[in-house]
């Protein structure tokens, strides 16, 4: 195929620096991975994961360089060679039984940049699925996911699994910048576990106990007056008036033939109460909570972040998706004491009886803490 010996040559070229001269190229880069934010260059949504997301990123950007040095190299040479032995008077074709040189080039190169790959992502593999935080030093919540819903269980206010107190509950609450560690198994198919703000997911398959672990790092808010998503820290939360999901309606419209849709959350009007007819909602300033004050003094509304499943479980896939909270610790504490209290008063809701007939008969093993690692 190629003729000349310099048009070989610098396609060998070509490969051996892609080889080498990538990975090596990227890999000086290394020492400042950590504090880079990989995300606006790997097209991704926010990291909001300090604990691991960042390495995710990074090695999202790793893989796409190699891919786009290759992506370029070949597409080019495929033009070059499409111009050069393009059909011309006097010009007589070849025949060619191929170079084996070449073949095993271009077989080689792509094998070397695997291995390579596979020996560099080891340190961030093993932060994230092996080197799992103790049990005892995290929240953990167990996920239970059927076709097509998430169910969450708390261990309550003993802490403990498989007891009278335990907490149901059909979204995720967590505290802001704490390690929370999730065990999971499925009641019937596999389902899988994917929140790509926290740069997680999981699969998780009947019969088997997967544990993955991730802190959120970042509040989510609706900002009222731009409509539209922002994370925030913990301390930047307090200076701001946040007001109550449940105080507002989630609008979709869809815009023109596009099928692109707009978001937005508008004030509700109250049925009955005091203040009815009127929008009145509840605030958060400074840790403190006010009631029925005017829906204008929002500037944001408490808003969640996406729960998927990424495995194909059935039809109604897309039905299938819960929301994660995350929340000032504070505002944790209060949700999850509301919780426990009910959790007391009141017998689980319908539909938990699941968790005591499969999971805590079968599975008694998931309900005790586990240490470090995996
Ligand atoms: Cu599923």
């Amino acid at each position: 195929m190629l003729k000349s010996a310099r048009l070989r040559g610098l396609f060998l070229f070509a490969m051996s620096f892609l080889t080498a001269g990538a990975p090596i190229a990227l890999a000086a880069g290394d020492a400042k991975a950590e504090e880079t934010n990989w995300t606006s260059w790997s097209f991704m949504p926010e990291n909001i994961n300090f604990s691991y997301g960042q390495k995710t990123d990074y090695l999202y950007f790793v893989i796409m360089v190699i891919v786009a040095i290759m992506f370029f190299a070949t597409e080019g040479c495929l033009l070059y060679f499409m111009w050069k032995y393009r059909r011309r008077e006097g010009h007589k074709a070849t025949y060619t039984h191929g170079n084996n040189t070449i073949e095993v080039a271009w077989t080689l190169a792509p094998a070397l940049v695997l291995i390579w790959l596979a020996l560099y992502q080891r340190d961030t593999w093993s932060q994230i699925k092996m080197d799992l935080p103790a049990e005892k030093d995290a929240l953990v919540v167990q996920v239970y996911p059927q076709q097509f819903q998430w169910d969450f269980r708390y261990g309550g206010k003993d802490g403990k699994f498989a007891t009278k107190d335990d907490v149901y509950t059909p979204q995720l609450f967590v505290p802001v910048s704490e390690k929370v560690v999730l065990k999971m198994t499925s009641k019937d198919v596999i389902h899988s576990f994917f929140v790509p703000y926290l740069r997680v997911k999981q699969d998780i398959v009947p019969g088997m106990l997967t544990r993955v672990w991730f802190t959120a790092d970042r509040i989510p808010l609706w900002d009222l007056k731009k409509q539209e998503m922002v994370f925030v820290t913990a301390a930047d939360f307090d200076t701001k008036r946040v007001g109550n999901a449940k105080d507002f309606a989630w609008k979709e419209e869809v815009l023109g033939t596009s099928g692109r849709k707009k978001l937005s959350y508008e004030a509700k009007e109250r049925k009955a109460g005091p203040a009815k007819g009127q929008k009145v909602c509840e605030l958060y300033f400074q840790g403190e909570v006010q009631k029925d004050v005017p829906c204008e003094q929002a500037e944001y509304v408490l808003h969640r972040v996406e729960i998927a499943c990424a495995e194909l479980c059935g039809l109604g896939h897309t039905t299938m998706r819960a929301m994660l909270q995350i929340l000032p610790k504070k505002r944790y504490d209060e949700v999850m004491a509301k919780a426990e209290r009910l959790a007391e008063e009141e017998a689980p809701p319908a539909g938990t009886a699941k968790w005591g007939k499969i999971w805590d008969k079968f599975h008694a093993d998931y309900n005790t803490p586990m240490g470090a690692g995996h």
